[in-house]
């Protein structure tokens, strides 16, 4: 990197978790009347893009102003060990969505949609297995990538808006990107109203279902929000909440990828996601960092007024709410911007349950996936265990915080590149064999990798290897249709998009 960024090092990461006791227990109902609605739980599933630990309740960053999700986790369980099954939008919903990881599926890419693949088209997804147990569905915004699945009534009863940004300036705010100068790689305030956001549109169509939703059935509402993805504009009023001057940047270390794997550089190797030099040479790391966190409080504002419909409706009482993100972002930590790594950075997400069957104001420390959901909502609504499902229902976690759990957290992207934690350690393999190691408490940061140079020992190999053993032991080849973000390892090296890479011609 031509230009170094040292700057303090804040308690970024703090995973305090405050032990309790969990006491309420789900309705254990199996009815699958529709007329039995008081009975059965609704769901209330509240999905946000590209956001990742900067967020209060997991102090992913200092400066973060979120209290609707701080007050969603003060009345529910924050999982702060939480991370997706693939840092990139389609594989990582389509996995939480499937109860499947992308190593079963084949989908690591931006493409296929399931409903393409022949041997995937028939899976049942989450809505799809509450709707044959008796719910009303509901999708507004991004919970599917792009607009898969959408307005069909097979994948639910009724739709909402789709997903967007909403206002848009009338040219780019930033210097044009490399890589093409992607039309989405934009960020800042422009004269705009909050009203005419994307996400503002989808948080008032939720409020609306939430007011006039049928008495006698049961609901599962999708929400999803499509901020902090990029563009990330925002309205002045929350940039106001970070001003320039005494925002904390996040810690960008000199020659951090000095100890990671060549393979490292080839799973992000040519994205529109600008390099972290680039940002530094353009001044645009600070006004990135600045958007970026505008937009997680204007997303958490309209998940404000969703929680405030649901809190003034007669569902408050009996509906379970969870809240999560597909995977998480870099703002210049690592030499990037963007996601499509194997480190904390891409792979940590919020996930907050809360209601019925859910101990109130507890964080839970044990590994969790994504994957979980499908299992765990499930569970929570006394519905009959699906087949086939790949996650472990979290209500062990949900009674008891402290419940251990001994499966870590596996997260893929393209077949043969993995990473494996647990509590206190992360192992990553690429497909070429080579490797990292973290020690999560003595550093948070994921700055030292303990398989490199003198910090190779006996010790640490052991603890690679433990983690080892969960890697995927079968990894399906891409399925058909697959396309955008694709990585191969075949016999002869590395191929991006089709093309053989040439490792020379690395981008830093
Ligand atoms: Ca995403
Ligand atoms: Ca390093």
């Amino acid at each position: 990197m031509a230009h170094l960024i040292r700057v303090t090092c804040r308690a970024f990461f703090f995973m305090t978790c405050i032990l309790g006791s969990g006491v309420a227990l789900a309705d254990s109902t199996t009815a699958v009347n529709k007329t039995s609605r008081s009975t059965k739980p609704n769901i209330l599933m509240i999905a946000i893009d590209d956001l990742n630990d900067w967020v209060e309740p997991l102090g992913g960053h200092p400066d973060v102003k979120t209290p609707s999700m701080l007050r969603l986790a003060n009345r529910g369980t924050t999982f702060t060990n939480a991370h997706c099954q693939a840092p990139l939008c389609n594989p990582s919903r389509t996995s939480l969505m499937t109860g499947k990881r992308p190593t079963s599926t084949g989908i690591y890419g931006l493409s296929p949609w399931i409903r393409n693949v022949s041997d995937l088209s028939s899976l049942v997804t989450l809505p799809q297995y509450f709707n044959q147990h008796g719910y009303r569905t509901l999708i507004g915004g991004k919970i599917y990538h792009g607009r898969n699945g959408f307005q069909k009534t097979d994948e639910a009863d009724v739709w909402g808006p789709p997903s967007g940004v909403g206002a848009k300036p009338e040219q780019k705010l930033i210097p044009p990107t490399p890589g093409g100068n992607h039309k989405l790689m934009d960020w800042g305030t422009f004269p705009h109203r909050d009203e005419d956001k994307g996400d503002w549109q989808v948080a008032s169509w939720a409020v609306s279902e939430l007011e006039s939703m049928p008495e006698d059935q049961p609901f599962f509402l999708s929400c999803g929000f499509f901020l902090p993805h990029v563009p990330c504009y925002a309205t002045q009023k929350w940039f106001d909440l970070y001003p320039e001057d005494t925002l904390t940047m996040p810690p960008i270390i000199d020659n951090d990828r000095s100890d990671t794997p060549d393979a490292s550089w080839f799973i992000h190797w040519d994205l529109p996601e600008p390099r972290t030099s680039w940002l530094v040479e353009n001044d645009q790391l600070k006004p990135l960092v600045r958007s970026y966190l505008a937009c997680v409080s204007f997303v958490d504002s309209q998940v404000g007024r969703v929680l405030d419909a649901l809190e003034k409706s007669p569902h408050r009482d009996n509906t379970i709410v969870v809240l999560w993100s597909d995977h998480g972002y870099h703002l210049g930590e690592k030499a990037i911007s963007g996601k499509n790594s194997l480190w904390a950075r891409s792979t940590r997400v919020p996930l907050i349950f809360a209601g019925p069957g859910v101990s109130e104001n507890e964080r839970c420390q044990q590994p969790a996936e994504l994957l979980d959901l499908y299992p765990t909502l499930v569970e929570l609504a006394g519905l009959p265990k699906p087949e086939g499902m790949e996650g472990l229902s979290l209500k062990p976690q949900l009674d008891h915080p402290e419940q251990v759990r001994a499966r870590p957290a596996i997260c893929t992207h393209n077949a043969g590149n993995h990473s494996v934690v647990d509590q206190h350690w992360r192992y990553i393999r690429y497909a070429d064999g080579s490797e990292e190691l973290y020690e999560l408490r003595s550093d948070p940061q994921e700055l030292t990798n303990l398989l490199h140079g003198t910090h190779v020992s006996d010790a640490n190999r052991s603890e690679a290897d433990r983690l080892a053993k969960w890697l995927p032991k079968v990894e399906m080849p891409l399925a058909e249709g697959s396309a955008n973000r694709i990585l191969e390892k075949r016999e002869d090296g590395f191929y991006w998009q089709g093309k053989k890479l040439n490792p020379s011609k690395r981008i830093e």
